[in-house]
């Protein structure tokens, strides 16, 4: 074991990610075809939709067409009579219900309730105020058409406290600024955005009165959260409830909290001991699931004339929506405790706070607030080498924090573990041409082109806290290992499998992953926060060297003398493992259209230990795709009375396969000290470091037309009008 950690922590300089070929090793390093495509691609495989039980009724909901209101007339009886209608309940049928847990990652949290209905009052368009349970699809939503419900506008008494605030500040913080020869500021507003997952939310709840066991089949990231919340709301204990997550499409945060919705199902199940199915629409989706971003940030940075950064401000306002996801405190917490990020800042002001507003829960989403930390710092590090006439790349350069300041402690605690930041930057630069580039780029400019060139440095805190891992042994060389993450589609099992086939000496197909069951696996965390490679693959490597040692320390490997057994583990990092990456983005803005065209997008990453880089190419150029969307077209909009105009793909933008630009991949890793495993995060990577580099781009290419910010997302339209400024078309 020792041997087989310290062999990956090996530097790996400057390695272009490897062509799909064939593998010549299966264990860890090796890019294996996944173990899950061909059941995936052969279309078997098991989403909760798919599943259908005998007598499983279905539930649809009635959802307020109005925003914020006061529900002062609600009728269901032509809803009850309709064939086939075997359960109408309202906000009435859910009062006494417990409610799902919030994070509470700061002092003085203040909540909101938590309606499974809506009852007596409207928080949002789209909150669900009644579920109809019928024998088919149809008679429910024809039920649904029969809910007469009136509603009176409220005036919503607007609360002006936030829901939390925190910060860190440095007492030489004003001093730093005084003593500045240059201080720029910015203002960063980050629209709202939809995670978007293929497989919209989906539930189905059965109960066994013989067991009293109740199962539920959930389109989530996080199944034993899941059971704690529903056993809360139900009044149930959690020996009596089990949550299987089976095929999930897809999750980007948006499925790391249990919804209302999900709880009226499990409550539907109840009442009529029958199967009850749920499965969003994407209109649903768009109007009930969680946001992602929203925030607006302030940031000014003091400098020296030299370019060596003093000061940072940095204050982040999160909204929150109308109720409260498990992880609503982490964006706003995470755009702040991350600063100054990858940039040696003596002295720094950091704080934030989220509200609540009348709209959709807003919760994580690919990156969570590291995004919105990345653009802060990179819009600010750009306007700063503009002011003192400095190459930006100098600029950074000068700031990055160097390889010998490792771990460097940041001010809202803990410490960035490991990286090599000058030389992501460099390397980013040279496979960019990016002196030869700007160059270019000047000589296009005379000749009326409009072109940028921009840098996008990110650092990606991840996989922190514990997860578990049961592994088996069957006596005949055939091993079994149940953890606490769950997939989404990243290729867990895979993966897991070359952790396992490397640290036992065994081929891959000796290995089965169970995952996504709280009955088969023990109590875990689940797949959020980039964290399953590195901490649920350190607790599988945990369990390898528990077993091995209740085997009289048998030397792994030779399995065929080993009795079966079985062990389970709980692994704790004892620090957080920080990614890291440089991206440089190259554009052209059409002069007389304002499309914005990618021409090279070329990004260096820290992932640390690669376990299969197959997969992590997939992560890199998965979140490429989100990072784009956010942005060059993807925002929610909501009218001025709450309502939403973003409500369908129709309104709502998302890259399409003929959006994403090639992209040139390259790694220098330096592995983790802060896991088994020496694996960082890779997953939430995109969305954080290309956003950065295109804006920054951008800005780059209208600078001569006297443009010195824009936000996301920088659609035709916008860059038109700011070449365009006089002209009022
Ligand atoms: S946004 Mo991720 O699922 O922490």
């Amino acid at each position: 074991m020792e041997r087989a950690v310290s062999d990956l922590r090996e530097v790996n300089l400057l390695v272009r990610i490897p062509p799909h070929t064939t593998s010549t090793t299966d264990g860890v390093g090796a890019p294996r075809r996944r173990i899950e495509d061909g059941r995936l691609l052969r279309g078997e495989g098991r989403f909760v939709s798919d599943l259908r039980p005998d007598n499983c009724l279905h539930l649809a909901f009635a959802r307020s067409a109005a925003a914020p209101s006061r529900i002062v007339g609600l009728d269901v009886g032509q809803a009850r009579s309709i064939p086939g209608v075997r359960l109408v309940l309202t906000g009435a049928d859910t009062r006494g219900l417990g409610k799902a847990a919030v994070n509470r990652l700061v002092q003085d949290l203040r909540l909101t309730d938590w309606p499974i209905l809506a009852d007596g009052r409207i928080g949002a368009v789209g909150q669900p105020f009644a579920a109809v349970v019928a024998d088919s699809v149809d008679s429910a939503l024809d039920a649904v058409e029969a809910i007469r419900i009136e509603l009176e506008p409220c005036t919503r008494k607007d609360d002006d406290r936030p829901a939390f605030s925190l910060g860190w500040r440095d007492r030489e913080i004003d001093a730093a600024f005084t003593g500045a020869d240059c201080v720029v500021s910015v203002e960063v507003r980050h629209s709202r955005v939809a995670p978007m997952a293929l497989e919209p939310r989906a539930a189905l709840a059965a109960y066994d009165i013989g067991s009293d066991l109740l199962t539920v089949w959930l389109s989530t990231q996080t199944p034993h959260r899941a059971r704690v919340d529903l056993a809360a709301i139900l009044g149930r204990s959690e020996a009596s409830i089990r949550v299987v997550a089976p095929d999930v499409g897809g999750a980007f945060g948006g499925k790391a909290s249990l919804y209302p919705e999900e709880a009226a199902v499990a409550l539907a199940a109840l009442r009529l001991q029958m199967p009850v199915k749920w499965t969003a629409t994407r209109s649903d989706e768009f109007l009930s699931a969680t946001q992602g971003r929203g925030s607006t940030l302030h940031g000014e940075l003091a400098l020296s004339a030299s370019g060596r950064m003093l000061g940072l401000r940095a204050r982040a306002c999160a909204p929150l929506g109308h109720w409260m996801a498990y992880s609503a405190v982490v964006p706003a917490r995470n755009a702040t405790r991350i600063l100054p990020g990858p940039y040696r800042i003596p002295a720094v002001d950091l704080s934030a706070e989220g509200r609540h507003d009348p709209h959709a829960p807003v919760g994580i989403y690919r990156g969570a607030g590291r995004p919105e930390a990345a653009m802060l710092l990179e819009r600010l590090a750009d306007m700063a080498a503009r002011r003192l006439n400095m190459d930006p790349a100098e600029l950074r350069r000068l700031n990055l924090l160097p390889d010998s300041e490792f771990p460097a402690k940041l001010p809202a605690g803990g410490a960035l573990d490991s990286g090599q930041y000058v030389g992501l930057l460099d390397d980013a630069l040279a496979l960019s041409g990016y002196a030869e580039r700007r160059r270019r780029n000047e000589a296009r400019r005379r000749q009326g082109e409009v072109c940028g060139i921009g840098i996008g440095f990110y650092v990606e805190p991840c996989g922190q806290g514990y997860e578990s891992a049961a592994l088996r042994h069957d006596g005949s060389g055939r091993f079994t290992v149940s953890t606490g993450s769950t997939a989404q589609g990243q290729g867990r099992e895979t993966a897991f499998a070359q952790i396992l086939a490397d640290a036992l000496r065994v081929k891959p197909e000796a290995i089965r992953v169970v995952h996504g069951d709280t009955s088969l696996c023990p109590v875990g965390v689940g797949a959020l926060a980039s964290r399953s490679t590195a901490i649920g693959g350190s607790a599988i490597l945990m369990a390898v060297d528990r077993l091995a040692d209740s085997l009289g320390g048998l030397p792994v490997g030779d399995w065929s003398d080993a009795p079966a057994h079985e062990v389970s583990v709980v692994y704790e990092a004892p620090g957080e493992a920080w990614s890291s990456g440089c991206c440089v983005a190259a554009i052209r803005i059409d002069r007389d259209t304002g499309v914005l065209t990618i021409e090279s997008i070329v990004w260096v990453d820290d992932a640390g230990t690669v376990v299969n880089p197959m997969l992590v190419e997939g992560q890199l150029r998965g979140g490429l795709a989100q990072g784009l969307g956010e942005a060059l077209m993807e925002r929610i909009v909501y009218d001025a009375d709450g309502q939403l105009l973003t409500g369908s793909l129709m309104d709502y933008a998302v890259p399409r396969a003929e959006d994403i630009p090639p992209v040139t991949l390259a790694s220098r890793t330096t592995p983790s000290p802060s896991n088994l495993l020496g694996a960082k995060g890779v997953g939430e990577a995109g969305c954080i470091g290309v956003p950065a580099a295109i804006v920054n781009a951008a800005i780059d290419a209208l600078a001569p037309f006297g443009v010195r910010h824009l936000d996301m997302p920088l659609t035709p339209e916008k860059l038109w009008r700011n070449m365009n400024p006089g002209d009022s078309r």
